[in-house]
């Protein structure tokens, strides 16, 4: 027989590379020295410190999946997903920052751009020289993207884009938009552009008065009749499998980072428990408090090995999108269930900013809903087994 580790009932530590440790081990320092000091002034606040894509960046924490010559590290996807899970750990704003660099920027201008595309933006993007957003959704297209009514129209030696984009994380302090319309040249199919920040016509005005994820900055983008050459389109990718492609590696991502915030809370309730006495025991020594640690430990170890899985699937290309529908859905509404137990077993300090678990559940309604929500997941799933589709 072998001990049994209560924060790593499955020893998952010893199933990753050595490599895989040593990145997950920056990260997580980084993320506990450097981000977990300023988050509760950020969240309360309502500020971003655009400074942390640099931060990132200098630790080889943006793209990580990219390859050396372009700048990224090369690693694997495991790696990429215990990158999210230390830095969501502290907060799931920091973690958005992070996975729309990577996976929705990044990911794109390497899979689908062209080498100057490539040369340009991937090593100023992996430094955190420039941030990066990345827009798909619309205020009539959210769960529906194919419903866009952002378009591009040919012009004489390029395309002139117009619509707006909602609900983009980044957008007020991007460099580098990644952006999806209807293209009439191409039979209306949808095109990527890469737009940079002073175009004529292009603005990003923030969204303020979130209640969740307020460490992250969002907004719109609006393109008023931007002009942009044949040089910003995506050269080598045609149709909705575009940005399905870089949403499958955000959603992922996702799947190892809600375990980070549900792990925070987890400890922190554990600790809580210990800490605090009532009715002359340690909250702890109670059935209903051991109760909901057991269903914390137990969701947070089976999430975690579901995440792994599939990672090392991505890692030698036999994922399908179904699979990681079901780790985004499952993997988000177990830590938001988590958060919000954690906020309860904290009592009335648990609304306190100090104690981080309700803002973790805060940011875990945002989470649950994008990347496609809790029950557009569920569908996708039911379309698999069914083979019938029930949206749309
Ligand atoms: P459907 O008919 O299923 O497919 C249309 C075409 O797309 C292809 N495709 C995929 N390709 C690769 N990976 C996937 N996961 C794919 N899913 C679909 C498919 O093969 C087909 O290709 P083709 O060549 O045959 O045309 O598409 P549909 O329009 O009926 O899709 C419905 C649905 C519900 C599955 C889809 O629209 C969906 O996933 N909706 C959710 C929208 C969403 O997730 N939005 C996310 C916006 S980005 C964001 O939230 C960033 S937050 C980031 C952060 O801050 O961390
Ligand atoms: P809707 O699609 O209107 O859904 C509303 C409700 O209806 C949900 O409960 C949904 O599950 C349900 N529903 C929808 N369709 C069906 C159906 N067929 N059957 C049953 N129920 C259904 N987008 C980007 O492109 N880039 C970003 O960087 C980005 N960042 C974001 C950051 C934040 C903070 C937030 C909140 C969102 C972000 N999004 C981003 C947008 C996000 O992806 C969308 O909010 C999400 O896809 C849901 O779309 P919607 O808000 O329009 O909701």
């Amino acid at each position: 027989g072998s001990s049994f580790h209560w924060a790593d009932p499955f020893l998952l530590d010893e199933q990753l590379s050595d490599e895989e440790r040593m990145i997950s081990e920056t990260a997580h320092s980084f993320a506990q020295d450097r981000l977990q000091p300023r988050v509760a002034e950020a969240y309360l606040e309502e500020r971003t410190d655009p400074e942390i894509f640099r931060e990132m960046g200098e630790l080889g924490l943006l793209g990580v999946t990219v390859p050396e010559e372009y700048g990224g590290v090369g690693a694997s996807y495991v790696s990429y997903g215990l990158v999210a899970r230390a830095i969501e750990r502290v907060d799931s704003g920091y973690r958005s920052m992070m996975s729309v660099q990577s996976s929705l920027v990044m990911f794109p201008i390497y899979a689908y751009g062209s080498e100057a595309q490539k040369q340009k933006y991937l090593p100023k993007l992996a430094s955190g020289a420039y941030i990066g957003c990345f827009g798909l959704t619309e205020p009539d297209a959210g769960s529906d993207p194919a419903g866009m009514k952002t378009r591009a129209i040919k012009t004489d030696g390029g395309y002139r884009l117009i619509g707006s984009k909602m609900w983009i994380s980044n957008s007020p302090i991007a460099d580098v938009f990644v952006v999806w319309a209807k293209s009439e040249a191409h039979g209306g199919k949808v095109r990527g552009f890469i737009l940079e920040k002073g175009m004529k016509g292009l603005s990003a005005p923030k969204i303020g008065g979130k209640l969740s994820l307020r460490a992250s900055i969002t907004g719109e983008i609006v393109m008023d009749n931007v002009e942009v050459g044949e040089e910003a389109i995506l050269p080598n990718i045609e149709g909705m499998g575009g940005p399905f492609g870089c949403l499958n590696r955000a959603r992922y991502g996702i799947a190892w980072g809600v375990m980070g915030a549900a792990e925070d809370c987890f400890h922190r309730a554990r600790q809580y428990g210990l800490d605090r006495h009532q009715f002359n025991r340690p909250l702890a020594a109670t059935q209903l408090y051991q109760k909901k640690l057991a269903d914390m430990e137990t969701e947070i170890a089976l999430g975690l090995q579901a995440a792994l899985r599939v990672g090392r699937l991505f890692d030698e290309s036999r994922f399908a999108p179904e699979m990681i529908s079901l780790i985004k859905r499952n993997n988000c509404g177990k830590a938001l269930d988590i958060a919000r137990n954690a906020r309860d077993m904290h009592g009335g300090n648990g609304i306190q900013i100090e104690y981080h678990v309700m803002r973790h559940a805060q940011n875990l309604e945002t989470v649950n809903t994008y990347e496609g929500t809790h029950d557009v997941h569920a569908l996708i799933l039911g379309r698999a087994i069914t083979g019938l589709q029930a949206f749309g």
